[in-house]
């Protein structure tokens, strides 16, 4: 059936009524109606979903809105390729970002339900891993806030990151089943189903008019079928579209195999199928490698591309004005085989010429790297790209050929050269390196800080970046200041807003308006009234979930993220053990209580990094029960680190740990979070620390340790640890200590090879940064003591965020890379 037309000005229902009457009586009507549960009997889960269902209808007349405007205006539309959404929880932000907050509270109130309940029973939707999934979300939100037409690709994986638990220490990892109460945010869109093909062969074919076509001719195929997530940006401004693919068979059920018996058989086809989106890779670091990686980035890069295709040949009905309507911004590697398929439909299943479709590609995709750790770079087997995708294989090789040839003839490369930027790295078996596809593929490379971005010309794409020089550019990471400061900081907000007035939440950049007030005793008070607040919260979940009694009087020095060698836990745990020698070797001296946070999960797979955790439990359990150190010092490892949890630590935190090897934290944005909730940096030179620093200033911020420069001079010359161990006997003491096995007397040898690497090699550095590290922290304390001092820094750092807002990210890439014009707002 042809098409229909389509009408922009077509009727639409009266918007709903926001008053808190309406909300009360559509949450019952949704109970009864939508959920059918009598309010006598209703659990609080059906409220949850109740509440969420009429939010949700205040947000539909917004959605489509936006989507009839982008229709009407044709403007360009944005496209964010990602493995990983790591959104968290959606109804709070919502209902914040339409400012129905007090409304729906009063609304629930008056029929006995608590806001605050429902909104922690909703489930946090893990559907990343950290960083990269994370600021995925950021920017999604950001997007609908500058009101830019942009849509989100990504998995709906089944299930997300892992459940973290302890056992006697040590990480268990379990699974997470975020969708068990069904997920009222989604749409299902059954018509928007694609055809995903793996296998099969290649096959010449030529056209009537004489024409030689290649023909990929898939021997599996299986369906991607669209859910839709509204993700509302700041007042409402405009609503866009998370769409998330899920696999399914074709056939649901094999009736002929069903019916001659084999009832399993009859499921095969299903289960395989259902398989390519039924868990997310729980590794950040380290490639998978695995073939069903490759067959998730695929099926959502294809899903993808296909609805992009379909929805611009719906629209403007020729392809040559893709890069003009269209930007795909790649979210890591993940995504990179895209590039290949976009040619693929552009010159097999177009008919468009090769040279034409790579400039139309190469228009559309731009590509951020988020890391240069050689370990996390995707490479994949040539043989196994052959076996499952044979013509994008083809594709790949013709690619390679085109940019050696450029290589040689124009900028004169030799063959180590050649050896460097080629999509193909010869060194054991062959693989296809999918950077060096991404970058070719792309018009625009960017870092997500300056030094990282740096860091990218020097080494990874030093040479790809001779041929392209104008390619990468650095656009530094940014968080959405509705999340990780009005949302989950209330009362500061509240505070802010007394201060200096409301405009700051229009235009982060206001918040300077508070450095006018960092001096003033009666503000400094106030500020710290109400991280207090904050920090008593904190307590609470510390003692409900761990048992352990901290004082919201002490310092609360946090380290959360994914667990690391490179991020340096272990260079944290090892200053406790030490400053818990000194604090009894030196009880006559004016310790400042202090209280180490600790969360995060480590790759299932890591052994190292699950180690750490067990340490960090280890030192906490005899730190914690020692009566010499009358309760200065506590250590505590919070279980199942996750978005959610992330929203009660960050506006605690006295003390934010970004001590990351220097050159090897291509950004961190956990940093971003603290410094926007008034918490002083103790870091590296590394990542965004070092822009951190600059906008903050350098009586504001506390760095210690080696540079990027040092580290890679102490590498190349194979330094050997030891001096710096000898050198320092405060060190020597924590490290025996350990390796001896004072905190773990069950197993003595427990640490002997963790701590061996120090002396070994100590590639992270965390020996040789031992006694700045100390020193930095000696600072901490001495600033600490200054309260008045201490509370000025807070306040300036709270003031001076407004540069790591994504708001400000978002538009750098639509001006520089996506070319959008932003509306002055
Ligand atoms: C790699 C892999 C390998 C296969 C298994 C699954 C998987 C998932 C993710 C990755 C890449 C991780 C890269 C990453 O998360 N980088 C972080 O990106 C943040 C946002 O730019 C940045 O702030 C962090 O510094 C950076 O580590």
């Amino acid at each position: 059936m042809p098409q229909k037309p389509i009408v922009y000005d077509a009727p639409t229902p009266e918007p709903r009524a926001v008053t808190v009457e309406a909300l009360q009586a559509e949450i019952l009507e949704k109970l009864t109606y939508s959920i059918g549960k009598d309010p006598i009997v209703a659990r609080r889960h059906d409220w949850l979903a109740a509440t969420i269902y009429a939010v949700r209808d205040r947000i539909m007349d917004r959605w489509m809105e936006s989507s009839r405007d982008t229709w009407r205006t044709s403007n360009k539309r944005v496209y964010y390729l990602s493995l990983e959404f790591l959104i968290g929880r959606l109804m709070r932000d919502a209902m914040s970002n339409v400012g129905l907050m007090d409304t729906v509270r009063e609304a629930l109130n008056n029929l006995n339900v608590e806001l605050d309940d429902l909104i922690d029973l909703e489930p946090d939707a893990a559907l990343g891993n950290g960083g990269l999934g994370r600021l995925a979300a950021c920017f999604m939100e950001s997007m609908s806030t500058l009101q830019i037409p942009a849509y989100g690709y990504g998995i709906r994986y089944a299930h997300g990151l892992f459940r973290q638990e302890m056992s006697e220490g040590w990480q268990v990892e379990l699974p997470e089943d975020w969708l068990a109460h069904g997920n009222p945010w989604e749409f299902e869109r059954r018509e928007s189903a694609y055809e995903i093909g793996f296998g099969g062969h290649v096959e010449p074919v030529t056209d009537p008019d004489g024409t030689l076509r290649q023909e990929w001719r898939p021997n599996d195929h299986l369906l991607a079928v669209a859910y839709d997530t509204p993700i509302v940006g700041w007042r409402g401004a405009r609503v866009n579209t998370l769409r998330l693919w899920s696999a399914q068979p074709i056939d649901p059920i094999l009736l002929d195999k069903f019916n001659s018996g084999d009832h399993i058989g009859a499921l095969e086809e299903s289960s395989r199928a259902e398989a390519i989106t039924r868990v997310l890779y729980p590794a950040d670091a380290t490639v998978a490698g695995q073939e069903l990686r490759l067959r998730q980035e695929f099926f959502f890069s294809s899903a993808s591309l296909q609805d992009i295709v379909r929805r611009h040949l719906q629209q403007y009905g020729d392809l040559g004005s893709l890069p003009d309507k269209v930007a795909v911004q790649l979210n890591d590697t993940h995504p990179a085989i895209a590039i290949a398929e976009m040619m693929r439909i552009l010159v097999d299943l177009n008919g468009m010429r090769w040279a034409e479709a790579w400039k139309l590609t190469r228009g559309v995709f731009s590509y951020t790297n988020h890391t240069l750790l050689p370990e996390a770079l995707e490479s994949w087997p040539v043989a196994l790209l052959e076996r499952l995708l044979p013509r994008h294989m083809q594709i790949i090789y013709a690619i390679n050929a085109d940019v050696l040839t450029e290589a040689r003839q124009r900028a004169k490369f030799d063959d180590q050269q050649i050896a460097n930027v080629s999509l193909i790295d010869e060194h054991g078996g062959r693989r296809v390196r999918m950077g060096q596809l991404a970058f070719v593929g792309s018009h625009s490379i960017n870092g997500v800080s300056a030094l990282h971005t740096e860091l990218m010309k020097q080494t990874v794409f030093a040479d790809l970046h001779k041929l392209y020089p104008e390619r990468i550019n650095n656009k530094t990471n940014g968080i959405t200041p509705r999340r990780w400061l009005m949302q989950c900081n209330p009362g500061l907000t509240r505070l802010i807003t007394e201060r200096i007035g409301p405009d700051f939440l229009d235009d982060i950049d206001k918040l300077r308006g508070l450095d006018a007030h960092a001096d003033d005793p009666t503000f400094q008070e106030q500020f710290a009234r109400v991280k207090t607040v904050k920090k008593a919260r904190l307590a609470k979940l510390i003692k409900d979930r761990l048992g352990v009694t901290v004082s919201e009087g002490a310092l609360f020095d946090v380290q959360i993220k994914r667990i690391h060698e490179y991020k340096r836990q272990l260079l944290n745990i090892i200053q406790a053990v030490a400053a818990y020698d000194e604090i009894r070797a030196h009880p006559e001296k004016d310790w400042v209580p202090r209280v180490k946070v600790f969360a995060g999960k480590a790759a299932p797979s890591y052994w190292n990094a699950k180690l750490i955790i067990k340490l960090i439990n280890d030192v906490g359990k005899v730190i914690n029960n020692d009566p010499a150190v009358r309760g200065l010092l506590k250590v505590v490892f919070l279980p199942n680190y996750n978005v959610s949890v992330a929203e009660i630590i960050v506006p605690a935190a006295d003390l934010s740990e970004q001590i990351s090897t220097a050159g090897m934290e291509a950004s961190g944005t956990g940093n971003m979070k603290f410094m926007a909730n008034g918490a002083i940096t103790i870091g590296t030179m590394d990542g965004a620390n070092v822009e951190m620093h600059k906008e903050v200033g350098a009586d504001n911020i506390v760095i210690f340790g080696l540079s990027t420069e040092q580290v890679a001079e102490k590498r190349a010359k194979s330094e050997v640890p030891r001096a710096a161990i000898d050198r320092s006997p405060r060190l020597k003491e924590a490290l025996d200590s350990i390796a001896s096995g004072v905190f773990s007397p069950d197993d003595p040898n427990r640490y002997r090879d963790l701590i061996g690497g120090l002396y070994d090699h100590d590639w992270f550095m965390v020996a040789r940064d031992f006694d700045s590290y100390s020193a930095a922290q000696r600072q901490v304390d001495a600033l600490w003591l200054d309260r008045a001092r201490w509370n000025r820094m807070a306040i300036h750092n709270t003031a001076r965020v407004g540069f790591f807002s994504s708001d400000r990210t978002i538009r750098q890439y639509a001006e520089d890379i996506w070319g959008l014009a932003i509306a002055n707002q």
